[in-house]
């Protein structure tokens, strides 16, 4: 099955695939979103078929959550269920200190939300996400669409004191229209390039009325798969 995917999507399949293995039947486990979390999904629903493993899946989206449900596995809402043991997703950035910016596939309020009711999150990547300083990659930060371009001011206010090497910021669009989030809330990216203080600038972020949930993931990550094109992992 690998042998038709390009070099990166068999790197996230590697990475799915060692996450998996360390579910143990009778786990509720936190579903993430994205491509990487999406075979994930698919080789847990195999496992649990085939080994007759008895789980509580809650997603952290309503694709996810579409997906699983088609794979025949449990799904339930998070306040179904009293702890998650443990929440598998993707990332679009990590540091070495497992700090992440997450939020491109416009999830993001619910991965946090996921990840912060789990007693361990694991990040499935490929190594085009291992970064030495976060801020390549826009930070989205999820607003809600009443007043939002007073929230944008209010960012861009932030921003000017921030240890940021850029400083736009511009409200996602797609066809035309701005992006919904499964909350029913709109996405400004910000374009930082290098952000120099994370906690100060995750801190600052949620201080600001209209901001419903940054990008910016501390102190949630225990433990990174890296997934490599030849079908090797490695894990921080
Ligand atoms: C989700 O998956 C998002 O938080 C993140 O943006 C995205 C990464 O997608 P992919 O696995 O497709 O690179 O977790």
């Amino acid at each position: 099955m690998t042998e038709t995917l390009s070099p990166a999507e068999a790197g996230k399949f590697a990475a799915a695939m060692a996450s998996v293995a360390e579910i143990e039947d009778g786990m509720t486990v936190g579903l993430g979103t994205g491509s990487t979390a999406a075979w994930m999904v698919r080789a847990l629903a195999r496992r649990a078929r085939e080994d007759g493993l008895r789980l509580t899946c809650v997603p952290t989206s309503d694709r996810t959550a579409g997906l699983a449900r088609a794979l025949g596995l449990t799904v339930v809402g998070l306040d179904e269920v009293d702890r998650i043991d443990v929440t598998i997703d993707g990332a679009d950035e990590f540091d070495g200190h497992l700090r992440l910016i997450k939020g491109g596939g416009a999830a993001h309020l619910r991965e946090k939300l996921v990840a912060a009711a789990s007693d361990r999150m694991i990040v499935i990547t490929d190594p085009s996400k291992d970064v030495e300083t976060l801020g390549a990659f826009p930070l989205p930060i999820e607003v809600i669409p009443m007043g939002w371009k007073g929230t944008e001011a209010r960012i861009r206010a932030v921003l000017e004191t921030a240890e940021v090497d850029g400083r736009d910021t511009a409200l996602r669009m797609a066809e035309g229209k701005p992006v919904i989030t499964d909350e029913g809330n709109y996405v400004i990216d910000a374009h930082l390039g290098r952000i120099g203080d994370p906690e100060g600038l995750a801190a600052a972020l949620a201080d600001i009325p209209g901001v419903v949930e940054h990008g910016l993931f501390i102190g949630l990550c225990d433990t990174v798969i890296i997934g490599h094109p030849d079908g090797r992992h490695e894990t921080r």
